[in-house]
């Protein structure tokens, strides 16, 4: 069958779909908003949860790869093996004790054990990823959408940025590595909390146990070895004030590709 043949009782259909939705919806709306309990419940989760889902995230997706791309070595950059007590505590139990923890500007502080977010809903994607040093490598991710972690924890109002907090010294003075985005990337669909890599888990150069995917960033706001998520109204507080690890160094804080 071609699709000339099939395409006008799609349309037919499809017609048919969004008068019958549209009609269930007003319907629904019109019977609920006499309801005063909903209306109040609308009145606070909208601002914060819906109206970033809806209108944050509307924007284009980072170009995603066949399998048959991916490189056969996910060249590892900057740190590749940190030497943090805290790191290497949990490395030596195979990260059997690793916690991912949501904190700050949220309503409910939340802590995953790995476990955890294997059991959660996950998307893959396979992407190229852009190193500022003029190299890049194509790879597989899979992990959990930062929206629905932080749709679990529920933004607090003021939340305005998203740090991430890292356990390794790259610049072994004590600092840790860190980044942060806006709201609008920490929505959208390709920004993930990778648990795994090339189908297995993350290597200890790569990230393990826990490295964010940021797909519209470059490589430097990819931030790897991440032990917690913090919701900020401002980044100046953090490291050196300028948002993350080489943007203290000088780099833009924006990053996007
Ligand atoms: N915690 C942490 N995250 C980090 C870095 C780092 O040194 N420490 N290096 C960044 C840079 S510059 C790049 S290019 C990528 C490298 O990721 P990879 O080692 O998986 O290739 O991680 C980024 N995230
Ligand atoms: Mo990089």
């Amino acid at each position: 069958m071609t699709d000339d043949l099939i395409r006008p009782s799609r349309r037919r259909l499809l017609r048919g779909v969004i008068a019958a939705t549209g009609a269930g919806l007003l319907a629904g709306c019109d019977a609920l908003s006499r309801n005063e309990g909903f209306v109040d419940l609308l009145g606070s989760v909208e601002p914060l949860n819906q109206r970033l889902q809806r209108f944050l995230t509307g924007d284009r997706l980072a170009q995603e790869f066949p399998a048959s791309m991916i490189s056969p070595v996910f060249r590892p950059n900057g740190s590749i093996d940190p030497q943090t007590p805290e790191y290497l505590a949990l490395k030596a139990n195979d990260f059997s004790d690793y916690r991912l923890r949501i904190r700050g500007l949220v309503e409910k502080p939340l802590e995953f054990p790995l476990d955890a977010l294997r059991a959660m809903p996950a998307r893959s994607q396979i992407t190229r990823h852009d190193c500022v040093e003029g190299w890049s490598v194509i790879g597989g991710w899979t992990g959990v959408p930062l929206a629905a972690l932080l749709d679990l924890a529920r933004l607090r109002p003021g939340a305005r940025y998203v740090v991430f907090h890292c356990f390794d010294d790259l610049s072994n003075d004590g600092s840790r590595y860190y980044e942060s985005i806006d709201l609008v990337d920490a929505y959208h669909p390709q920004t993930i909390a990778a648990y795994a890599m090339n189908g297995a888990a993350i290597p200890v150069a790569n990230g393990a146990p826990v490295r964010m995917r940021i797909e519209r960033k470059l490589g430097y706001k990819q931030p790897k070895y991440v032990h917690t998520i913090e919701l900020a109204d401002a980044y100046a507080r953090f490291g050196g004030g300028k948002g993350g690890f080489w943007e203290d160094q000088g780099y833009d804080w924006y990053g996007g590709i």
